[in-house]
């Protein structure tokens, strides 16, 4: 499988890449959605993304803990900590899912983002 986690910094050598860059970067360009993770849940807890078309989540940890999401198709954004925000790109989907943080104990305590899909 293809890695999909790049250090913050990478990103920027990648723009000249055909594809776009399924990556972790520090914000810098537009993100599509945005959420904040708290203790212990997701502000929304349920976003919108255009149906096949990639996806620039803007995710930022206003926690005191890390967290991350998950999803059941393998992706995940890797662990972001405390007071730090990150850019990741979702695959394009197809079907409505759910997202979650993996960190033990999380999803269970709330930290679950629902995903819906809308015609682009
Ligand atoms: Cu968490």
């Amino acid at each position: 499988m293809r890695t999909r986690l790049l250090v913050a910094g990478l990103g920027a050598t990648l723009t000249a890449c055909v594809a776009p860059p399924l990556a972790t970067t520090a914000p810098d360009g537009e993100a599509d959605v945005e959420v904040v993770a708290t203790d212990m849940r997701f502000t929304p807890d349920e976003i919108e993304v255009v149906s096949r078309q990639p996806t620039v989540l803007r995710f930022e940890n206003a926690g005191g803990t890390v967290h991350d999401l998950v999803m059941d198709n393998g992706w995940e954004s890797g662990e972001v900590k405390p007071g730090q925000t990150v850019d990741v790109a979702l695959d394009p989907l197809a079907n409505p899912t759910i997202a979650w943080c993996s960190i033990p104990g999380h999803r269970a305590a709330g930290m679950e983002l629902a995903i819906e899909i809308v015609d682009g």
